[in-house]
């Protein structure tokens, strides 16, 4: 790993804050929101009832912790004013939150200059990154950009780019989105951060969620795998379930969008031969059916996804996936994956 990034990751590392974590801690771990001024040109506007009903509705009310992990409002193209003036319900929330003490803000590129906003009590207390620590091991949460080149990190070209030219096209999703090359040198830095360190890293910033340093896809390469494995030895009734699981998962890998095709494990860490779990991504809160999240509870971490049924009902009925309507709403959280933290810090304990 080269050593520029690594360094800018220590330093950031170094000077973040630790919050002791205990098994009766609740955390949600949110990033990317882009939230806009609620024009056409704001990505936040899709999931934004979603958004707020789960924080207001769930998170709230059973006590969690809310990190709101970089990337939260869309300063490219928007104001902060214009931000709080269409959004301020969501703003409300987040103050609940932070006068519990229960809200940790942490900056991402595409908001970064919302140290320029210290005015409004959310942004009076804002972090780089955090730590958390679990009986001696180490989560550390923050946006991802830090080990893109510079260029990605601050451009100001890229902010004008996006307000005169993307916005006035309608381009969607908040900026020129991260091309796989880009997605891949931040997961494998942090990956090999993380490694080093034998840490958990939490990141946003790609889009891409990441359970146990594993994409959906990967995820999804690996069970088909373990399924061809299986199929010689299984009896005919048995045979015919990995028939059908084959080809659902066959689709669902076909169907994953092409901007992601150069995916995390295959692109190079294939040649390891033991892929350390100690790398994990919120994705994003303005996915095209849902929104997904990292939890911390009852030591267990994990991935879930909140959809809206009746935009999408592809896990209602999905082997493997716990899901829960909240309340009476149309609202459904299903749990992708869920793993104890201390199985996690044994293996990259253990591993790295
Ligand atoms: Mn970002």
């Amino acid at each position: 790993m080269n050593k520029k990034h690594f360094h800018s990751l220590e330093k950031i590392f170094k000077e973040s804050p630790t919050i002791n974590l205990s098994k009766e801690d609740k955390i949600v771990i949110f990033s990317d929101v882009h939230i806009g001024n609620g024009g056409r040109n704001d990505d936040f506007l899709q999931n934004s009832d979603i958004f707020s009903t789960i924080l207001l509705e769930n998170y709230l009310e059973k006590n969690y912790t809310l990190v709101l992990n970089g990337d939260i409002e869309e300063l490219y193209k928007f104001s902060f004013k214009s931000i709080i003036n269409r959004w301020s319900k969501i703003y409300d929330i987040f103050e609940i939150f932070r006068s519990q003490g229960k809200l940790f803000k942490i900056v991402g590129n595409h908001d970064y200059k919302i140290y320029y906003s210290r005015s409004h009590p959310i942004n009076k207390k804002l972090h780089r990154a955090i730590k958390f620590d679990y009986d001696g091991n180490l989560i550390f949460v923050f946006h991802g950009h830090q080990t893109a080149g510079l260029f990605e990190q601050y451009s100001t070209f890229i902010g004008y780019l996006l307000k005169y030219l993307a916005a006035p096209l309608g381009m969607k999703n908040g900026t020129i989105p991260l091309d796989s090359e880009k997605k891949f040198k931040t997961e494998i830095r942090s990956y090999e951060f993380s490694k080093k360190k034998k840490i958990i890293s939490i990141l946003g910033h790609t889009h891409r969620p990441l359970f146990e340093s594993l994409s959906k896809k990967d995820d999804l390469t690996i069970k088909i795998e373990r399924l061809i494995k299986k199929y010689p030895k299984a009896e005919n009734p048995q045979k015919r379930k990995i028939e059908k699981l084959l080809k659902k998962y066959k689709l669902e890998l076909e169907n994953i969008s092409d901007n992601d095709n150069r995916f995390f494990l295959r692109s190079g860490l294939y040649d390891e031969k033991i892929l350390v779990p100690c790398l994990f991504n919120s994705g994003s809160v303005i996915g095209k059916r849902g929104s997904t999240a990292i939890e911390i509870k009852d030591g267990k971490i994990s991935l879930v996804y909140w959809f809206d049924v009746k935009r999408s009902q592809r896990y209602l009925d999905y082997k493997g996936v716990k899901v829960k309507q909240l309340k009476n709403t149309d609202y459904f959280k299903a749990t992708l994956k869920e793993q104890s933290l201390d199985y996690v810090f044994t293996r990259i304990n253990l591993l790295a």
